[in-house]
């Protein structure tokens, strides 16, 4: 590789979803995942709060990188492996999966080439590296090339873009083994009923209630909150092992997340810590996650949602509401799940890392 400080390495910045990240192909970056690893923390601009000497948005949500290669499995058209770069820690994390910057995929491998545009819809089947499974994502490609203006709304990003649909299958257990890797439906963890959960993303489910809260606290003051969050993160160390992740002080799973009764007409109202920042909204797997626990009877989550009648769960959040599509066999097992989200390309150049 010639040196990246002096020649800059291809980089598209897009929105995909609620989240905002570096696409890169996998090419351009060092094989070796420490080296890349290092890497990735100066272009952001990590460890410091303001990533003031990189690109990194100085959030969770803004820290996000997606490595993009041609698929290694023949049903698929891509691999995606999705790496978390902690905003003020010198941390960069394979151990989960993101489902909004997973929206921006399909467009960025479109536009680097790596998958060809197949008509006025192009389907993308994406490799997500990170859980093993294959999410199949459809891309407007009217004229030949991805089309990012359209229609479709979604809470917690301005304005309308291209729909992005993206639909799942056997996400079950994608980082911890089972739907409920404790084998219960709910453990108690210093005195708090919770549910160890993994459809998609590691998740932990807990009544905001049993904590004090009403559930309907701002981003903002929940951030505030130190002693809070301190006794959630002690909660979250020992629900970690509970949920074969082992020690996760330096993971960003398992999701915490706060559950209430609904306000706005949704299924279920949710407070996410990703896992110690609150979620400006939800993380797509983890709505697809608090979704799948409404309809485990006895949970937290079960005893306070409104189940919908048709499958299309409103999962509300600080600035809206994320809307879940679960489908379930006759048995009533979860079988797939799905999502609208809609990405957009803000910026096709070379970054240029720190020293
Ligand atoms: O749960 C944030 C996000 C995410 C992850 C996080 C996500 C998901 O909203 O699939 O999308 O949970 O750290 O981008």
């Amino acid at each position: 590789m010639s040196d990246p400080v002096a020649v800059g390495i291809p980089c598209l910045w897009m929105r995909g979803g609620t989240s905002k990240g570096a696409y890169f192909l996998r090419d351009d970056l060092p094989a070796d995942p420490a080296e890349r690893d290092a890497l990735l923390l100066r272009i952001m601009g990590s460890p410091d709060p303001r990533q003031i000497d990189g690109i990194g948005g100085a959030d969770p949500l803004t820290s996000k990188v997606a490595v993009l290669a041609p698929p290694s499995r023949p049903d698929a058209d891509v691999d995606y492996l999705f790496l978390q770069v902690f905003v003020d820690q010198a941390l960069v994390s394979d151990a989960q999966g993101c489902g909004n910057i997973l929206a921006g995929v399909g467009p960025a491998a479109i536009e680097r080439g790596l998958v060809p545009v197949a008509g006025t819809e192009t389907p993308v089947r994406i490799h997500m590296l990170n859980t093993g499974e294959v999410a199949l994502a459809r891309i407007r490609t009217p004229d030949g090339r991805v089309s990012y203006s359209g229609e479709a709304a979604i809470d917690g990003v301005p304005g309308t873009a291209a729909p992005v649909p993206l639909m799942f299958q056997n996400i079950a257990g994608s980082m911890c083994g089972a739907l409920l890797p404790s084998g219960n439906a709910v453990d108690v963890i210093d005195g708090v009923d919770c549910t160890l959960i993994d459809n998609g993303m590691p998740c932990v489910i807990l009544r905001a209630a049993d904590l004090g809260l009403t559930g309907q606290e701002s981003r903002e003051a929940l951030d505030a909150d130190t002693a809070l969050k301190a006794r959630i993160e002690a909660i979250r160390l020992k629900a970690g092992p509970l949920m074969n992740l082992g020690d996760v002080a330096e993971k960003s799973v398992p999701k915490m997340t706060l559950v209430s009764a609904p306000a706005q007409g949704g299924a279920i109202n949710t407070r996410s810590l990703i896992p110690h920042r609150v979620h400006a909204t939800i993380g797509v797997f983890a709505a697809v996650s608090v979704a799948t626990a409404c309809i485990l009877p006895g949970t937290p989550a079960a005893g306070l949602a409104a189940l919908p009648a048709d499958g299309r769960f409103l999962i509300e959040h600080p600035t809206g509401a994320a809307e879940v599509l679960i489908e379930r066999d006759a048995t009533g097992t979860v079988t797939g799940a799905g999502t609208l989200r809609t990405a957009r390309k803000l910026f096709d150049g070379r970054v240029f890392p720190r020293d």
